[in-house]
């Protein structure tokens, strides 16, 4: 068996040892006007491990709020693996999720209403009452570090989503390459909207800062008024997807406000999802401030990022981090392309310690996810600038669709359509958004062409069985769709149309 780990918040362990120490009283986290200090954190957090520590995997039912943020830190303390469960999700998504990562218990927020495929779960309530400080409960960090933090689903190009298990190793050493990369300290107060179901809102948006010893205000849900505010108000850093930022950009030329806010802090940093050389150039103008890209996904954490101290240049995710090796490949996607020309395409492939262990029950879509040498194959496509610059020219699945930072698989939507009575046949594609990068196209055969089912039908229909973000925003009707001999949807068809 491997040892413990380190503590993953030193901060956080100070204060379990010395709750009257100054490192006690330093904040740590702030949702709208509720907030924790450190030695609150611990309090909170504490008690609760100690309450789950038995507990095989629980689920988080993880809403934008300070509950969220306590249960996670608990599970952690635990050595318990936590899955964080998007609020929003429908029936079927939710019902998938639970039944293939078993857990035992959900956390939920006191008074929280759980949708039926959750009743057969235990339910514990989040309690964040800091006046039941000195229970006397301290919970050791009792994780190794191989041991599954989280799980985290995400969408692949068929079937349902795969829990991505995410050990705590891997979470140490993203952040603190991204703190080397950043010059990320306890000194620094984070603000973002991010969900917290994701890697980017959770773990670098959360974890990150207290990783740090530092803080984090959420905005609860993203508005540039809540960003002017907090960033006018010390918060040093920013964290969004691209579609966050376009509307940061859109707001702009009429908020001499925002744009003063956004001068004054020390890193912008964008992710997700490229964010289009326009939007970069439309902040840079208005603020004298250029935003940072870094480039991950959910089974990699972090793989490269533009540094704090390096030339910000738009339209690059920068350079690998510490510990990260990454190489392009040709499209055998084995042998590696050597050159750093600018112009050469290969898919990106990494290999460290910032990689998931495994896809949940998934054992063959794991081994397929890797070489035999065990580089983890992105199906990102890139060149390399002669200084090692990194910038993602495409992605090779056109069946993977990112919408406001969303990664959403074609498949899984056209499975929901074609759960319809009023469809027949369905296939689904990403066209350019200026607001969210892609938006949905659903293209149907309606079993009755007479009276089709309307944009807002399927849109309902697939929030509700799966989620708000991944519903159709455009919907095309076809007598036929274009099929190859072998019958295959042609979808470049499609999209060309
Ligand atoms: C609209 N809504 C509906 C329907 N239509 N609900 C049910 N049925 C319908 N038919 C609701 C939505 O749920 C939402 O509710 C509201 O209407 C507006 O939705 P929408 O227009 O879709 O989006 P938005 O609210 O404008 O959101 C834009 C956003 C969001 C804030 C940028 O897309 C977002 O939070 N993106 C972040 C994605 C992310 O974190 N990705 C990280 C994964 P309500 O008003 O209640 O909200 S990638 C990752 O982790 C890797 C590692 C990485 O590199 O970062
Ligand atoms: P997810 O699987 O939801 O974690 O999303 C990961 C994917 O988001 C990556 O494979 C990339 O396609 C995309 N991505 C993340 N960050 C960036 C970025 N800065 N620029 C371009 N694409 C990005």
């Amino acid at each position: 068996m491997s040892p413990l780990s380190p503590a993953l918040f030193p901060a956080l362990a100070e204060a379990q040892a010395a709750p009257d120490g100054p490192g006690a009283h330093r904040p740590a986290l702030r949702f709208g006007d509720r907030s924790l200090t450190y030695g609150e954190l611990a309090a909170t957090a504490s008690p609760l491990a100690a309450r789950v520590a038995e507990a095989g995997r629980i689920a988080v039912w993880a809403t934008p709020t300070l509950e969220t943020a306590v249960a996670v830190v608990a599970a952690l303390l635990a050595g318990v693996p936590a899955v964080p469960l998007n609020p929003k999700s429908g029936e079927s998504e939710l019902g998938h999720i639970v039944s293939d990562s078993a857990p035992t218990l959900v956390l939920a927020a006191p008074g929280t209403q759980l949708p039926p495929a959750l009743a057969a779960l235990e339910r514990v309530d989040i309690d964040v009452d800091v006046n039941v400080r000195g229970r006397g409960t301290t919970s050791p960090d009792t994780g190794t570090p191989e041991t599954p933090a989280l799980i985290v689903y995400t969408s692949g190009t068929t079937g349902p989503p795969k829990g991505a298990v995410i050990p705590r190793r891997a979470i140490a050493t993203t952040l603190d390459a991204l703190a080397d990369a950043w010059q990320w300290t306890g000194d620094d107060v984070l603000v973002h909207g991010l969900p917290l179901f994701h890697v980017h809102g959770l773990i670098l948006g959360i974890l990150g800062p207290l990783r740090r010893g530092g803080s984090v205000r959420h905005l609860g849900r993203f508005e540039t008024a809540g960003v002017t505010r907090e960033l006018s108000e010390g918060a040093t850093m920013l964290f969004g997807v691209p579609t966050m930022y376009h509307r940061i950009a859109e707001t702009l030329p009429d908020d001499p406000a925002l744009a003063k806010a956004l001068a004054r802090a020390r890193l912008l940093v964008s992710g997700s999802a490229a964010l289009p050389v326009h939007d970069h150039e439309r902040i840079a103008e208005a603020t004298g401030r250029r935003v940072i890209e870094r480039y991950g996904m959910t089974e990699t954490l972090m793989n490269t990022s533009v540094r704090a101290d390096g030339e910000p240049r738009a339209g690059t995710v920068g350079v690998p981090l510490p510990g990260v090796e990454l190489r392009l490949t040709e499209e055998d996607g084995t042998t590696a392309v050597e050159a750093y020309d600018g112009e050469t395409v290969g898919e990106i492939q990494v290999r460290g310690p910032n990689l998931f262990t495994e896809y949940l029950n998934r054992p063959e879509a794991t081994a397929a996810a890797f070489t035999e040498d065990g580089w983890f194959r992105t199906g990102d496509m890139a060149v390399r600038d002669p200084d090692g610059y990194v910038r993602i020219v495409g992605r090779k699945a056109t069946d993977l669709i990112k919408s406001g930072g969303y990664k959403i698989g074609a498949g899984e939507i056209e499975n929901a359509l074609l759960e319809h009575p009023g469809v027949r046949e369905a296939a689904v594609t990403g066209e350019p958004d200026a607001d969210l990068g892609e938006r949905i196209v659903a293209w149907i055969v309606p079993a009755d062409p007479q009276s089709p089912p309307t944009v807002d039908e399927l849109a309902d229909h697939v929030a509700r069985r799966l989620a708000p973000h991944k519903r159709p925003r455009v919907v095309h009707h076809l007598d036929a769709l274009p099929r190859n001999d072998m019958g295959k949807i042609m979808k470049r068809a499609l999209t060309h149309d």
